[in-house]
Formats: structure tokens, sequence, C-alpha cells
């Protein structure tokens, strides 16, 4: 953490990979690699994001995906950059989306890492100009290189992942991740066509007055649940709910907050996928100093059993968290 550190606010995200990947003088350079891949399928999105209106990408596509939820056309689109970028980077093996049932075999069976993503998170909120993101958790294989993936290349555990981080596509598009040692946000300069160190080493505040949650599906919490939001209102707390998962994480992890879905009658196991949505946003709090839960372990302890399991999950400021799930 110190290498990074080191590196002054405005030095491209290249230069900031390559002054990290210099701290560990065996890395071979394959993981930096594909942090740059994964950038580039950002800058790609961004660039028909904010498109979006002006060509025949907004609304739906008219299918299905393996949640049965309608695709949207936009939804298609970052699906297929972002399997492209990286199967093009040769870094990746294996990729599981939100998009697709199984596993997505990139060809470069000698590729060191998994990916598991959701392409477009929020993307019913193109139609209507509010921010979506793309997340992302990248494993090391641990199946033998030159063999095809497999389910337990995928079904690690959400402490195996070696890195993970999401591209917020908001008022400016922002890179965050991290690779075990600490967070760092990026914001894309499209002047330049770079991502640039705009938030070094993100901490999570402690504490925080916002709470972000549906409070429409408020009949259907525990008990337990429903007296951590009415205290929130009685201590005058903020209720900021956008709808999209990335921007009111992002927002909480800058000001301090807690972003909860938790499991209701629709969904009792949760809305929210463990593997591509709640595995790394758990990783980016932990690593920023908060928290992430299902209401009774920290996500990142969850076993995976499947690739499209969900969970429950109160995230955020640790203080926040802590308080959620005593009440
Ligand atoms: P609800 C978007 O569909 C999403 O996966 C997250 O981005 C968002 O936080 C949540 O679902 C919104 O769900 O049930 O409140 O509309």
């Amino acid at each position: 953490i110190e290498q990074e550190l080191a590196l002054p606010v405005g030095v491209t995200l290249d230069r900031f990979i390559m002054h990290s990947q210099s701290a560990f003088p065996y890395a071979t350079g394959e993981l930096s690699q594909l942090l740059r891949d994964i950038a580039l399928a950002g800058k790609i999105i961004n660039r028909e994001v904010n498109k979006a209106g002006l060509i025949d990408v907004t609304g739906a596509n008219g299918t299905e995906n393996v949640q049965g939820e309608n695709q949207q056309k936009l939804d298609i689109i970052a699906n297929i950059r972002f399997i492209r970028a990286l199967k093009n980077g040769g870094e990746v093996c294996a990729i599981l989306s939100e998009e697709d049932e199984d596993i997505i075999h990139t060809g470069n069976d000698h590729g060191k890492y998994v990916v598991a993503m959701d392409p477009l998170d929020g993307s019913s909120n193109i139609d209507v100009n509010v921010s979506i993101g793309t997340i992302f958790s990248i494993y090391r294989r641990i199946t033998p290189i030159d063999s095809p993936a497999t389910i337990d290349d995928f079904l690690q555990g959400g402490r195996k992942q070696v890195a993970a981080g999401y591209i917020l596509y908001g008022s400016s598009t922002m890179l965050v991740y991290s690779t075990g040692d600490g967070v760092n946000g990026f914001t894309y300069d499209h002047s330049l066509g770079e991502f640039i160190l705009s938030h070094k080493n993100i901490v999570s505040p402690e504490n925080g007055v916002i709470y972000s949650v549906n409070e429409g599906n408020y009949n259907s919490y525990t008990t337990s649940t429903q007296n951590y939001i009415t205290n929130c209102k009685r201590k005058s707390y903020s209720a900021r709910y956008i709808g999209s998962l990335v921007g009111d994480f992002h927002r909480n992890l800058l000001k301090g907050g807690i972003y909860l879905y938790p499991a209701t009658a629709k969904d009792p196991k949760g809305k929210l996928r463990l593997l591509y949505e709640c595995y790394p946003l758990a990783f980016i709090a932990e690593k920023s100093g908060g928290r992430a839960s299902d209401g009774f372990r920290e996500i990142l302890d969850i076993v995976p059993s499947n690739f499209h399991q969900r969970s429950p999950i109160y995230v955020g400021s640790t203080a926040m968290v802590d308080e959620a799930i005593k009440a």
C-alpha cells in the first residue's frame, strides 16, 4: 500500500498499475493486463451508455436473461463488449455473466484467471438516465492450466477473490477496484481517453447517516430489519435509494452509509446475486474498512453452491451494518 500511496492523484490507471506491479517483482503481469482489459471494456461501454437515447440501444430487447428478467438492449451490448474485451486480452480462460446461464469459455485455456461479472447492473434505469454500473470479481483459476475452466474455478468463495471492483457510469464515469491492498478510484477523462487516479486509498467512513433500502418492501422485512429502518427515521437519517446498486453503494462508500437488500416475500433469499454483485462489493467494502453481511454471516464467508444464487445483503459503514444486523 505504501507503493500506491507514493503515487499522486492525477496519474493514469496504466501508470498506477505498473507502479503497483513493481511492488511485486515476481508478478508476471497477467493480472495487471487483465485490469487494463477491464478498463478498456469500461471505456467501450461508457461510449455506448453515453449514446443511449440517441441510437436505438435503450429499452427492452424482447428477451429474458437467466434470471428471467427482461434484458435491455444495452445489457446485451455490454455483455458482448465485456466478453470480447476479456477474450481478446487473453488473460481470462472463462467468464460467468449475469446474462448467461453457463460459463463462457474464452478459448484462452492458458489464461490464469476467471471473471464473474454483472456487465450492466441497474440497466432498467438507462431509459431514465439514472447511473448504472458494471460489477466484476476476479479469481485465479484452480483447475490445471490449458484445461477448460470448470464450476470449481467460480465457486471458490468470496475470500478467494484476487481483485474486484465496479465501473460507475454516472455524472462522471469511474472505475473503483482493489487487488487486496486498499481501494482506489479512477475518473475517466474523455479528452484523454484515460482513467485518472482521482480517489486514492478510499476509506469507508466508520459511521454514516444515509440508509439505502426499498421501503416499498417494508412489510415483508423481518421485525429486526423493520426496527432498524424505524430507528434510522427516528434519528432523522437521510433515505437515499436510486434503484441502482453501484450508484447507491458508491455514494455510501464515499460519504458513509448502508445499503440493504434484505430477504423479501418476492425474493426470500434476497434479490442480489452472490457471485457477481455481493462478493465483489463486499470485497471493496472490507478492503476500505467497511463491512458486508447477509444478516448472519460476513458475505465473503458464505460458501457458494451455484452460479446465480442470491443473498440478502447489508453493506457499508461498519457501525451501521453492526447496528442493522443486531437490531
Ligand atoms: P428494487 C437493479 O435491478 C438491482 O439489481 C440493483 O441495481 C438495485 O439496487 C436493486 O436491484 C433495485 O431493486 O427491487 O428495489 O427495484
